[in-house]
């Protein structure tokens, strides 16, 4: 018996843990976290051992899938990629390039894929190219192009070393943070209070983060606004700001004066549901600590308001001087140092909208709430074939629930995913990749959002199959096989064996050699992929460092702290503060994660989904009382555009008047080849989600300020007999 032990990290999420995986006879034997990782010291949380799950699911596709009429049978690579690439030039040929349309999804992130996906992208030239970050980061990476100059330079919370972390729709105890990649966030957070700082959350829900802060602050869904244009009159009008920082970092700060002069705490209070003593001591304590961050995240990002929402947060941070300073935000130095390129990047917002011209596109793609409609209304520029990349938009996107109905009317769809999902059903050829333990790689994107500067190699745990392909491996050969190419058989050959020589883990090797570490710069002393692999652990690379102002975008390199379009959008909150609730609905929805699930997918590991029902609703007593409701009574919840069954858990923990439910359950739809996760309860959240209430800004999906009503599920079954 061979038993070896593979140092890698787990890649299920953003916080990419350093595991030890150890293999007996090509068999996962055990997955542990690595105390010699550089940036999680060890911490896995315990989605970890899925990795180990994922690989040995018997439902996991390992050979390319043909749809034959209801049902899906094996082919060979070079079958699936010659029917793929024949018909998507066909649709591009009868149609023009518009009518491919292509989805990423989030795991796309986690690997260096993406930057073959983008290749493919290029070469679709389709204006209908979608992302999950438009349900997740798209207001962050806005603010970051209007105030920094570029979508790339999100700032991070620099956690280990601050002396106050304000954490503001966010639950990173379970998340393990995003857009500040933070593994063991729990023990990070535990560190500022046991220094001697201060932790808040504010958050609608006592969450698991909320549980180690030394207050908890229950705002609102959709009052965080008010809340930071409150926070900023304080600052504004008591003086206390970082005057040097202001003057010498940024710029528009009298425009703010002018637009938060009138707004008190006493008039913010009702709109944030927050007492105004509560934000005079946020703001006061936020300017007296020596160091101090507010974090911001998806709780926020989701709703009507997340670009000014986000805005507002990294504009406290700097005015109080917290940005580019230890224990602010920050900006980290990879080791592949892609944040200087921003400054040669294009503005692009609005360079083109969906059909209906209410979506603008940012970056290069359209915000994901148009998608059912691009496919389905009929047209110029209609989208005709579908390519899908590690998404799951059936389940993890709000369409009315039409995007079932718009991919199954696809003259053609190609899926790559090695699952058949509730989207990936649709499919008329599913291409899998072979699992994460059988991939090699070299992350560099997410090393730009990391709290400790690091770069760690991402070694195989387990040979793939002969005839495994990896995801760069597919979308370089996609990218060949779309392009109209003349002789295709030498010219696509020629192509493929280019792509075949740049594997990503060569490309992150020479992005090294000329970075901030490498050898160009660093000599003998500079770091090399041979380093890389040869640390178990990683390389620490040091904490943040400061990196302003050369590393400031905008044309005069100061920060910009008063977009116009954001000053105008504020105005108009505070003309109109308050939202308008929805006739005959009376609860706020929002959402919640938990420690064991990861968006729509690990529900098919077994352990990962054994115990309590996880896909409930999670309900003030009062407000279960009023409803006739008790813990663990079935209830229907409906919003103005659809309605879910699902049960009730009842918890003092959550804001009265609120409900949270999980998004990312509901996999017993005919045909979805998870038999684990299909014999599972649960109901599709964002059937309730309506895909016009989107940020006013960015376009992202508003999934967090939906207005719902609550009945007995037998109660609204009598109701609308
Ligand atoms: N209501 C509501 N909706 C939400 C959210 C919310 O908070 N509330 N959160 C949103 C957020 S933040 C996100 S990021 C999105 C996620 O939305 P999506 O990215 O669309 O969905 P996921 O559930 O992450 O699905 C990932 C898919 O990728 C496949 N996959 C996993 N690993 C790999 C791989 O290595 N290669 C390939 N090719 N495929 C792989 C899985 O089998 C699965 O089918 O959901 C969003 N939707
Ligand atoms: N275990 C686990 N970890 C994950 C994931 C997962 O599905 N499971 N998904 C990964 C992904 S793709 C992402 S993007 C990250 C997301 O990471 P986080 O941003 O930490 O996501 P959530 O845990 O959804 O936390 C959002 C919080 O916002 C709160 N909230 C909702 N509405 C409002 C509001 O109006 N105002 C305020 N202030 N708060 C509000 C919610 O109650 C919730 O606690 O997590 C990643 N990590
Ligand atoms: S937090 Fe959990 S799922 Fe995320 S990378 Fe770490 S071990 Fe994996
Ligand atoms: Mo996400």
């Amino acid at each position: 018996m061979t038993t070896e032990t593979v140092a890698r990290q787990c890649t299920l999420c953003e916080a990419h843990c350093g595991i030890l995986v150890t293999v007996e006879d090509s068999a996962v034997t055990r997955i542990e976290g690595n105390p010699e990782d550089v940036l999680s010291k060890g911490y896995i949380c315990p989605k970890a051992t899925a990795m180990a799950g994922l690989h040995d699911d018997p439902d996991r596709l390992r050979t390319p899938m043909r749809r034959v009429g209801d049902r899906f049978e094996a082919i060979s690579w070079d079958e699936a990629f010659r029917e793929v690439g024949a018909r998507l030039r066909q649709v591009r040929r009868d149609h023009g390039p518009h009518a491919v349309g292509m989805y990423l999804g989030n795991p796309a992130a986690h690997n260096s894929a993406i930057m073959y996906a983008m290749a493919l992208r290029a070469g679709l030239m389709t204006r209908n190219f979608y992302t999950a970050s438009s349900i997740d980061q798209f207001p962050q990476e806005f603010v970051a192009w209007q105030m920094y100059g570029s979508n790339f330079l999100m700032p991070i919370a620099d956690i280990d070393r601050t002396d106050r972390l304000v954490i503001i729709g966010a639950n990173p105890a379970v998340s393990n943070g995003s857009v500040t990649t933070m593994p063991g966030a729990k023990n990070r957070i535990k560190a500022v209070r046991a220094r001697g700082g201060k932790v808040v959350v504010i958050d609608p829900r006592r969450t698991e983060t909320a549980r180690l802060a030394d207050e908890h602050l229950a705002v609102l869904p959709g009052g965080d606004p008010y809340l930071l244009l409150a926070v900023l009159h304080v600052l504004l009008t008591e003086d206390l700001c970082d005057r040097t920082a202001v003057r010498t970092q940024c710029a528009g700060s009298d425009a703010l004066r002018q637009l938060v002069s009138g707004f008190s705490p006493e008039e913010a209070a009702p709109y944030a549901g927050v007492d105004a003593e509560a934000i005079r001591r946020l703001a006061r304590e936020h300017a007296a600590a020596k160091s101090a961050v507010m974090y911001a995240r998806i709780g926020v990002c989701q709703t009507l308001t997340g670009t000014i929402t986000h805005w507002l947060v990294n504009t406290i941070n700097a005015i109080t001087g917290n940005l580019d300073r230890p224990g602010g935000q920050m900006y980290a130095t990879p080791a592949v140092d892609l944040l200087p390129l921003a400054r040669r990047m294009p503005p692009f917002h609005g360079a083109w909208t969906d059909r209906s011209g209410k979506y603008r596109s940012f970056r290069f793609e359209l915000p994901v709430a148009a998608l059912a409609s691009e496919i389905l209304n009929e047209g110029p520029e209609q989208i005709r074939a579908m390519i899908t990349y590690a998404g799951n938009p059936v389940l993890s996107t709000p369409q009315r629930g039409q995007l079932d109905k718009a991919l199954s009317s696809l003259d053609f769809y190609v899926a790559v995913d090695m699952y058949v999902t509730e989207t990936t059903r649709h499919a008329d050829i599913i291409l899998p990749p072979v699992s994460p333990l059988e991939r090699e790689d070299l992350d560099i994107l997410l090393t730009m959002f990391s709290v400790h500067n690091n770069i760690r190699y991402n070694a195989r745990a387990i040979d793939a199959p002969a005839d495994g392909l990896e995801d760069w491996e597919i979308m370089a050969r996609l990218t060949t096989e779309i392009l109209p190419l003349p002789v295709r058989s030498l010219t696509g050959r020629a192509l493929n064996a280019v792509f075949a020589r740049f594997s990503p883990v060569r490309a992150a090797t020479l992005g090294i050699a000329v970075g901030p570490h490498g050898v160009l710069r660093r000599g003998r002393r500079g770091i090399t992929l041979a380093k890389v692999r040869a640390a178990r652990g990683g390389i620490d690379l040091g904490p943040l460092r400061p990196r302003l102002p050369s590393l400031i975008a905008t044309a005069d390199r100061k920060v910009q702290l008063a977009p116009a379009s954001f000053v105008a959008e504020a105005r108009r909150l505070l003309a109109d503060a308050g939202s308008a609730r929805a006739e005959g609905f009376d609860l706020r929805l929002i959402g919640r994660r938990h420690l064991r699930s990861n968006n729509s997918w690990l529900h098919n590991v077994p352990s990962m989904v054994k115990g309590r029902d996880r896909c409930t609703a999670l309900m003030h007593p009062a407000d279960a009382a009023a409803r006739g409701l008790a813990d663990g009574d079935q209830a229907t919840v409906s919003s103005p555009i659809g309605a879910i069954a699902v049960p009730v858990e009842v918890s003092a923990d959550i804001r009265p008047g609120t409900v949270a439910i999980p998004h990312g359950w509901g996999h017993r739809e005919p045909g979805v080849g998870w038999t684990v996760a299909a014999s599972l309860p649960g109901a599709n959240v964002n059937l309730l989600h309506d895909p016009e209430q989107v940020d006013r800004i960015s376009g992202n999906a508003a999934v967090n300020s939906t207005w719902v009503r609550i009945e007995p599920a037998g109660k609204a079954a009598a109701t609308a007999g």
